[in-house]
């Protein structure tokens, strides 16, 4: 033996060794500075959701970190406690880093300038801090959304209007979910990969790579509640689903979760827009470009409904979308429903 390890230990070695900022370098086959940038950017990431999954751990031990703040946010939702931390611990994550000029958030009206950045930092993150919160206060799963993209032009008047473009634009997008272990799911456009955090190490390590969404799947993911708000080619798939074999309905309240589940088995997740709100609920720039863009990149599709989600192009920072995501199969038999009725009540709005 010449001092080196048998095979099966150097495999192990090597698995623990592909950390987030190791793999980055591997996707972008690459060491310039940009791209090791890209993997720094990845690693402040990963210590905010580090950050974030040690309070969620500690919560119902630590005095303050649950329940509400009494305020309001700029959706003109309550924010809880943790709403508050895990923004500011995205922000604290990439000051002094010289990688990210500007912050959007669910939970600030403006984007965050970190002026130290802004002569060096080309890159935006826009982020959802904590999505899902109302499962904080009953250990149920949460997630958090981030989305990459390059700030484009000066943006003097600070108002981030280069923001206001396609998810096409989107360098690189993800999510961490924190649930029985917290899980970082990432693409940069070359597939989606999935790293668990081993608590041992404080480090995400790659545990799958090349994630493939089904082309068909048995979920169906939604609130049934809002029923009688939805436009009637929803109700329609919905009774479709109700009466055909194949079908289970799951809905955790919390996006990331029951993307997730969609991701790795195959269906769909809707959340429509109603009567009252037919721009939807979900938020474009952090939630549902970030995973319409992921979607894609493991062979799914997303849709508003009537066009592709990385289509849209928001007129404002915190725009909202009707949102159908998942199998290609599942996503196409809820457009098929939204053509149908468009082609009874105004055919002339279908292109020849
Ligand atoms: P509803 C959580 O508040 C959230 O933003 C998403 O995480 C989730 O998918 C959705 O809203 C749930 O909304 O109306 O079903 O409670």
């Amino acid at each position: 033996m010449d001092g080196l390890l048998d095979l099966d230990h150097k495999h192990a070695l090597d698995r623990d060794c592909m950390t987030l900022s190791r793999h980055v370098l591997q996707q972008l086959q690459s060491f310039s500075a940009d791209a090791q940038d890209l993997s720094a950017l990845m690693n402040r990431i990963g210590l905010a959701a580090k950050l974030i999954a040690r309070r969620f751990s500690r919560a119902g031990l630590m005095e303050d970190v649950l329940g509400f703040t009494g305020q309001t946010n700029v959706q003109g939702e309550s924010v809880k406690k943790m709403d508050v931390y895990a923004n500011q611990v995205f922000i604290s994550a990439f000051e002094q880093s010289g990688l990210v000029c500007r912050l959007a958030s669910e939970e600030m009206e403006k984007p965050y300038y970190i002026p130290e950045n802004c002569p060096i930092g080309r890159y935006t993150l826009l982020y959802d801090p904590v999505d899902g919160s109302g499962n904080i206060d009953i250990n149920l799963n949460i997630g958090s959304i981030f989305a990459i993209r390059q700030q484009e032009g000066m943006d003097l008047d600070g108002d981030a209007r280069d923001l206001l473009q396609s998810g096409r634009k989107q360098v690189a997008a993800g999510y961490i979910l924190y649930g029985p272990s917290t899980i970082l799911v990432y693409s940069m456009g070359r597939g989606v990969h999935m790293f668990t955090l081993d608590p041992s190490l404080g480090e995400f390590i790659l545990s799958q790579e090349n994630i493939r969404v089904p082309d068909h799947g048995p979920v169906y993911s939604v609130n049934e509640g809002n029923f009688w708000q939805w436009e009637e080619p929803i109700q329609d798939y919905i009774r479709y689903v109700h009466r055909h074999e194949g079908y289970t309905a799951r809905y955790s309240g919390a996006l990331v979760g029951d993307f997730h589940r969609i991701l790795m088995q195959g269906g769909v997740f809707l959340y429509p827009g109603t009567v009252k709100k037919p721009e939807g609920k979900l938020r474009l720039l952090y939630e549902t470009a970030p995973l319409a863009y992921l979607i894609e990149q493991a062979g799914g599709r997303a849709s508003t409904g009537t066009q592709d989600l990385l289509d849209v192009i928001p007129d404002k920072l915190h725009a909202r979308t009707p949102f159908i995501i998942g199998s290609k199969e599942d996503v196409a038999l809820v457009e098929s429903f939204i053509r149908e009725h468009t082609r009874q009540t105004r055919p002339e709005a279908i292109a020849p």
